[in-house]
């Protein structure tokens, strides 16, 4: 019998996966390449079934001999090492982003006599769209909690936009855009106390309490299954954070993460402008050990953010308290400086990447900006936090429009820069 490859995701199975492979029965015994999980984060999402379980479902599908892991999207070191007679595919890769990889397949199987079938496009069949409705399905707290952890273990960088309301929870959520042919979206989403107050109109110390913090992260949950780090703050009172944690666990939030300061607390993009005080390391590793001991399991997050930078304590003084927290058992360690040239963060990078015991490392990069995820990556980052974009560039938007309709006694020049009524009625699915 002639042997027949057929490279594919198979994350969902579904009618087109069966048509290429009743297709491919035709021709002989099916090889199927299948995508390991990092190609198909690398050019799409994270995989819902992971290579194994995927594994199994198509090595039980008539006709298919044994299953390979296919671990590019480029096929030729498969096929130079199994010499099948045919390789099947779609034939949706003649144009785009895959024209190049099938003509490398045509011309490697060339060299045994081997010929590539092209199947016709299954109608009816769009993955985006099953995705979507799988999304709409939603998922369970206990899903979406483990699925933080899962991707910080997997995926580098981990990539989280802020969200302040089910809104920007949605934007969070869908936004993707193609780049190389590959989809790049966000991870999930940062409840920031700077936004979430903000856009409560209040000021960012600490003064939005739990329960309205609470409502916020309601109604994120409510539209949205990607997993959740909420800010918070400096975690208050110890006998008050084991609440906390347990409250924010149940829910199916992914992670908190807590600053080492005390008193009055003020967001550290100030730096030394207002006063900053750190906790004792002693006092801080206690509330990390008795938010570790309050949670129910280990798949939430107790997060351990250094305001040492921030405060002016210092380099050494950071070191040591990463050192300390890790100790104590902290989940990741987020390292904040307000520093535009990114010194202090490579720095501090360089010295952490040293430590015997390391835990994922996390950077909100709002003023050295200019540093690309894989510059980042590259000193060993695994959580890059957007903390506050998408609240400030609405905010000058809106600023604008009421402006606009002040200076013209009317909207009509304001509504140049407003999505159509049409589109904001359909924006949320169940309005008609
Ligand atoms: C927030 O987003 O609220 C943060 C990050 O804590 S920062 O504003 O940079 O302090
Ligand atoms: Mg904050």
């Amino acid at each position: 019998m002639k042997t027949v490859y057929v490279a594919m995701s198979a994350d969902i199975i579904h009618q087109g996966h069966l048509n290429v492979l009743n297709k491919a029965r035709e021709f002989g015994d099916i090889i199927v390449g299948l995508h390991t999980d990092d190609v198909i984060r690398g050019y799409w999402r994270n995989p819902i079934m992971k290579y194994e379980e995927r594994k199994e479902v198509v090595s039980n599908i008539k006709g298919v001999v044994s299953v390979v892991p296919q671990d590019s999207l480029d096929q030729v070191e498969n096929l130079i090492k199994l010499k099948p007679k045919y390789v099947l595919h779609g034939d949706d890769w003649k144009e785009g982003s895959q024209k190049e990889l099938r003509e490398k397949v045509i011309a490697t199987i060339k060299g045994w006599g081997g010929e590539l079938v092209e199947v016709p496009y299954t109608k009816g069949v769009s993955i985006s769209k099953l995705d979507e409705e799988l999304a709409q399905i939603g998922t369970t707290p206990e899903i979406r909690m483990k699925s933080l952890k899962e991707l910080i273990y997997s995926k580098k960088p981990v990539r989280i936009l802020e969200a302040h309301n089910g809104l920007t929870g949605l934007i969070v959520e869908k936004t993707r855009v193609k780049i190389g042919g590959k989809i790049k979206e966000f991870d999930g989403m940062w409840i920031s106390s700077l936004c979430d107050s903000t856009a409560k109109g209040k000021p960012d110390i600490e003064l939005v309490d739990l329960t309205s913090r609470l409502n916020t992260i309601n109604d994120i949950l409510e539209v949205t299954t990607k997993p959740i780090i909420v800010d918070g703050d400096t975690g208050g009172q110890i006998e008050h954070f084991v609440y906390t944690v347990k409250t924010l666990e149940r829910l199916g939030v992914s992670a908190i993460i807590i600053e080492d300061k005390i008193g009055l607390k003020k967001n550290s993009l100030f730096g030394t402008e207002v006063e900053q005080t750190q906790d004792t390391i002693e006092h801080f590793s206690d509330k990390i050990r008795a938010g570790r001991e309050a949670r129910v399991t280990s798949d939430f997050m107790i997060i351990s953010r250094i305001e040492s930078l921030i405060a002016g304590a210092g380099m050494d003084d950071a070191v040591n308290r990463a050192k300390a927290y890790i100790e104590s058992g902290t989940d990741g360690i987020m390292i904040h400086s307000k520093e535009k040239d990114g010194k202090e963060i490579i720095e501090f990078c360089r010295r952490y990447n040293e430590f015997e015991i390391k835990v994922p490392l996390i950077v909100v990069p709002t003023s050295y900006n200019f540093m690309t995820e894989e510059e980042l990556v590259n000193l060993g980052i695994s959580v890059i936090i957007h903390a506050n974009h998408l609240i400030r560039s609405a905010y000058p938007a809106m600023v604008n429009t009421a402006k606009s309709i002040l200076e013209n006694g009317r909207s009509k020049e304001a509504s140049v820069n407003c999505m159509p009524i049409k589109e904001i009625l359909t924006l949320i699915p169940g309005g008609m």
